[in-house]
C-alpha cells in the first residue's frame, strides 16, 4: 500500500509535470488537453503516463523519463540525415531535395581532408577530396552549400572537431552574407576533440590547445549564438569503435562534465554554456539495453552536473541532456544488406522509446559504399513512418513503469558510476585520454565482441548463421577525378580575387592570440579564436592556411597505434585458436621468423577499430605485427613495410579512398616480395580493379579473424617463395 509520503511526492511531481507541460503545449503552439490522442478504437490516449508510487517524470529534473514533459506529442523529434559528398554543389542539391521530401534539419558530413585542416589542393588531401563528405575550402563553397536554405529557420549540424575554427567561422561568414545574423543561427557543432583522441582520430593539434580552441567556442557561442549548441558530446564513435553500452554512457558523460569543468576554469557563463551543450549517443541493436542506456543518460548528467556545479547553475535547461542519436554503423552487414533496413528500424524505434531529440537513420547499403539516393531515401522515411504511421509519437517514456525496464536503467546507472569514479580517481577525463586508458578499454571491448562474433557466441544474420548470403545491390560511387577539378578551380579562384595582404595580416592576429598564455574564452575578448578566425574567414583565407596558422603555434599531435593483444584469444572458445596458432609455429620452425604483416592506414581516413581489432589478435594468433601510423600516404606505407620487411602489407579502408590510394601502395611496392590485401568498405564492383592492380586479397566487413589469418599466412607463404 502507498505511504503516505510517497503519495505525496507523486502529486507533487505530476503537478511540476503539468505546469512544464502546459509551458511546452503553449510554445509549440497549442494545449494540453490537445494532446490527448484517440486510437480508431476509440481510445484514448494520454502524452504521459504515472504510476501511483512514480515520481518521476519526463521534464522534471533528474529527467529520467525524458528531456521533454510532452516529448513528441507536442513536437516529434528532427529528422536529422548526415550527408555530404562530391561537392558543394551536388551537396546542396541533396539537401534541398531531403528537405523538399521531409527532411527537418541538415547534417553536415565533411570530406576528411577538410576535418584534418587541409585544402583540396594539399598533396595528403589527394585520394580523399569529396569522398567521405562534402570539401570546404573557402566562405565561398560554405555559401553553395547553403544555396537557397534559410539559415534563419533551418537548424544546421556540422559535425567538425579538428578544423572546427575555420568551419565554424565560414558558417558563420556565409550566413551573414546571406543576410542571417548569428544570433539567429540554430544548429550544433560537434567540437567534441576529447573523443577524438580516444576514437575518432580526426585531430589536428595536441590535446591541450585543441581544448583550449574548444573553450573559446563554448564562449564565443554563450555571447553571440544564444540558439547555437557549440558542442555535441560524442557516445557514438566510442560504440562503433566497439564500447559497451555502459562503458559508452560513462565515458561521454565524463567527457561532458570535463568540458563544463574547463568551461568554469575559463569563467563562462555555465547556465548558457550548459544550456546549449548537445548530445550524441548510438543505438545498437541490443534494443533494451540501448532504451534504458537513453534513460540513464539523463538521469545520470543531471545529477552528476547538480553534483559538482549546482552551487552556480541555476537555469534549469542547464541540466537537461539533450541528444542527437544515429543508428549503428557498426551493425549493419554487407552481407544480404536489404536486412540492414530492418536493423536500422529497430534501433530507430529504441532511439524514439528512449527520448532522442534528433535522429539519424543509416543507409542500408553503407557496409558496401556512401549512401545510394534510395537507399538515403528508405532511410530518411523509415523516420518518416515511425512518426506518421506507427503512433509512437503519442506519448512521452512508454517503458516508463516497466519492471524490467526502470531495473536494467538503474543497473545500467550503477555500472556508469564505477565507471565514472574511476575516471575521476585518474584525474577526470583528459588524463583519462591522454594516458592511453580510455582507448585500451575500448579496444579490448572490440576485440571481445569481434571473438564473440567470430566463435558464433553472438549471432550477426547473414553473417555467421549460414554458408550463403548476397550483397546484390547498386552502390554510390563518387568520382573523385570530376569532384577534385571542380574544386580545384574554385580554390584556385578565390586566392587569385582576394586581398593577399590582409590575409596575411589576419593569419598573423590568429597566431598571435593562439600563442597567448592567457585563456581568450570569453566572447568579448577580441583575442578569442573564433573572433580571429571570423577576421580571417572574412578576407577569404582558407581553411588549410587557417590550421596551418595554428599548427605554427601549437603544433600537431601524432597517435601511437596501440593493440589491445590478448583480449581477442581471451574471449575466443577454448581450443579454438589451436590450429592457426599451430601453423604460425610451424612457419616460425620453417622461415626462424614469425609471418609478419604490416597493418597499415592509407590517406585521411582515421576509422581504426578494424585495424586494431585485427592487429591484435593476430599477435594473439602468433603473427609478428607492425602497426603503421595513421594518415600514412601509400609512399609512406611502403617505405615502412620494405624497412621492417613484413611478408603481407594489409591495408583497412573504410572511407571510399582505396580505389585510388591502395593502386599506389602497390605500386610504391613493385619488385618487393611483399604482398598486399585490403580490409574494409570496398563495394564489390571495385574488387575487380584493385586485383587487376595487383591486390592478392579483399576482407569485407564480416570477415572473421580467423578467415583472414589463414589467408594471410598463405600469403607470407607464397611470398617467401617468390
Ligand atoms: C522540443 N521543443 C519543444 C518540445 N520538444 N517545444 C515544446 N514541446 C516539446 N515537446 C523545442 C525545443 O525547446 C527547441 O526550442 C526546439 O523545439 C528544437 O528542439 P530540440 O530538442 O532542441 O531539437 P533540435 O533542434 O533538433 O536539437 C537537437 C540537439 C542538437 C539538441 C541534439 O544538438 C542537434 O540537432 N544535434 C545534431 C547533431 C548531429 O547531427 N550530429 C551528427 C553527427 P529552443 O531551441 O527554443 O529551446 S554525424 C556523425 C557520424 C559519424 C561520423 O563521425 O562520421
Amino acid at each position: 500500500m502507498r505511504s503516505a509520503r510517497a503519495l505525496r511526492r507523486c502529486l507533487t511531481t505530476t503537478k511540476d509535470w503539468r505546469a512544464v507541460a502546459e509551458r511546452e503545449a503553449k510554445k509549440a503552439g497549442t494545449t494540453l488537453d490537445a494532446l490527448t490522442s484517440t486510437t480508431k478504437e476509440s481510445l484514448e490516449i494520454q502524452p504521459c503516463y504515472f504510476g501511483a508510487d512514480d515520481e518521476a517524470a519526463p521534464g522534471v529534473f533528474p529527467y529520467r523519463r525524458g528531456a521533454y514533459a510532452t516529448m513528441y506529442a507536442a513536437k516529434p523529434w528532427t529528422v536529422r540525415q548526415y550527408a555530404g559528398f562530391s561537392s558543394a554543389e551536388e551537396s546542396n542539391a541533396f539537401y534541398r531535395n531531403a528537405v523538399r521530401e521531409g527532411q527537418q534539419g541538415l547534417s553536415v558530413a565533411f570530406d576528411l581532408p577538410s576535418h584534418r585542416g587541409y585544402d583540396s589542393d594539399h598533396p595528403r588531401a589527394q585520394g580523399d577530396v569529396g569522398l567521405a563528405g562534402v570539401p570546404v575550402d573557402t566562405v565561398e563553397d560554405f555559401r553553395t552549400l547553403f544555396d537557397g536554405i534559410d539559415l534563419g529557420k533551418m537548424s544546421v549540424s556540422m559535425t567538425m572537431n579538428g578544423a572546427v575554427l575555420p568551419t565554424l567561422a565560414m558558417f558563420i561568414v556565409a550566413a551573414e552574407e546571406s543576410g542571417v545574423s548569428p544570433e539567429r543561427l540554430k544548429g550544433t557543432i560537434q567540437n567534441d576533440i576529447l573523443k577524438e583522441f580516444m576514437v575518432r582520430n580526426t585531430y589536428i593539434y595536441p590535446p591541450g590547445p585543441s581544448l583550449r580552441a574548444t573553450v573559446d567556442i563554448m564562449g564565443f557561442c554563450a555571447g553571440h549564438l544564444p540558439k547555437f549548441h557549440s558542442l555535441s558530446v560524442s557516445g557514438y564513435h566510442m560504440h562503433e569503435a566497439g564500447a559497451d553500452a555502459a562503458t559508452e554512457l560513462a565515458f561521454t558523460i565524463a567527457d561532458g562534465l570535463e568540458y563544463v569543468r574547463v568551461a568554469r576554469e575559463a569563467s563562462l557563463d555555465l547556465d548558457a554554456v550548459c544550456s546549449r551543450l548537445s548530445f550524441f549517443f548510438a543505438m545498437g541493436m541490443d534494443h533494451h539495453v540501448e532504451i534504458a542506456k537513453l534513460r540513464a543518460a539523463r538521469q545520470l548528467w543531471a545529477e552528476e552536473l547538480k553534483k559538482r556545479h549546482g552551487d552556480v547553475l541555476t537555469s534549469e535547461k542547464a541540466f537537461v541532456l539533450r541528444t542527437h542519436v544515429q543508428t549503428s554503423g557498426y551493425s549493419l552487414t554487407a552481407q544480404d544488406p536489404l536486412n540492414n533496413v530492418a536493423r536500422t528500424a529497430l534501433e530507430a524505434l529504441a532511439a524514439v522509446h528512449g527520448g532522442a531529440q534528433s535522429l539519424h537513420t543509416n543507409s542500408y547499403d553503407e557496409a558496401l559504399a556512401l549512401p545510394s539516393d534510395g537507399a538515403a531515401r528508405v532511410a530518411r522515411d523509415t523516420q518518416l513512418l515511425l512518426q506518421k504511421e506507427s503512433g509512437v509519437c503519442r506519448v512521452a517514456d512508454p517503458w516508463g513503469g516497466s519492471f524490467f525496464m526502470e531495473a536494467l536503467t538503474d543497473e545500467l546507472l550503477v555500472k556508469a558510476r564505477e565507471i565514472l569514479a574511476a575516471v575521476d580517481v585518474t584525474g577526470g577525463m583528459l588524463e583519462h585520454v591522454q594516458s592511453g586508458e580510455a582507448k585500451r578499454r575500448i579496444e579490448a571491448c572490440a576485440a571481445r565482441t569481434q571473438a564473440r562474433v567470430d566463435s558464433g557466441e553472438d549471432i550477426v544474420v547473414g553473417v555467421n548463421d549460414r554458408t550463403s548470403s548476397s550483397s546484390d545491390v547498386d552502390v554510390r560511387i563518387v568520382d573523385n577525378s570530376k569532384a577534385l577539378a571542380k574544386q580545384l578551380a574554385r580554390l584556385q579562384k578565390v586566392r587569385e580575387t582576394r586581398d593577399s595582404k590582409r590575409c596575411a595580416e589576419a593569419l598573423d592576429a590568429l597566431r598571435r592570440s593562439a600563442a597567448l598564455e592567457r585563456s581568450t574564452a570569453s566572447f568579448a575578448d577580441e583575442d578569442n579564436l573564433v573572433a580571429r578566425a571570423i577576421e580571417c574567414a572574412r578576407v577569404r583565407c582558407t581553411l588549410g592556411e587557417m590550421s596551418d596558422a595554428l599548427r605554427d603555434v601549437w603544433g600537431e599531435h601524432h597517435a601511437l597505434p596501440t593493440a589491445a593483444v590478448g583480449s581477442y584469444a581471451a574471449a575466443a572458445p577454448d581450443g579454438s585458436l589451436d590450429a592457426l596458432r599451430e601453423e604460425c609455429l610451424q612457419f616460425e620452425e620453417r622461415e626462424g621468423r614469425r609471418p609478419k604483416v604490416l597493418i597499415a592506414k592509407v590517406g585521411m581516413d582515421g576509422h581504426d577499430r578494424g585495424a586494431n581489432v585485427v592487429a591484435a589478435g593476430l599477435v594473439d594468433l602468433g603473427f609478428e605485427v607492425v602497426s603503421g601510423p595513421l594518415f600514412a600516404t601509400p609512399e609512406e606505407v611502403a617505405a615502412m613495410a620494405l624497412e621492417h620487411e613484413v611478408h603481407v602489407v594489409g591495408v583497412s579502408t573504410m572511407a571510399a579512398g582505396h580505389r585510388v590510394l591502395v593502386p599506389r601502395v602497390v605500386e610504391a611496392l613493385r619488385g618487393a616480395p611483399i604482398a598486399v590485401v585490403v580490409g574494409g568498405v570496398v563495394p564489390e564492383s571495385d574488387r575487380a580493379a584493385l586485383h587487376a592492380a595487383g591486390v592478392a586479397a579483399v576482407f569485407g566487413p564480416g570477415s572473421t579473424l580467423p578467415d583472414v589469418a589463414r589467408v594471410l599466412l598463405k600469403e607470407c607463404e607464397s611470398e617467401r617463395e617468390a
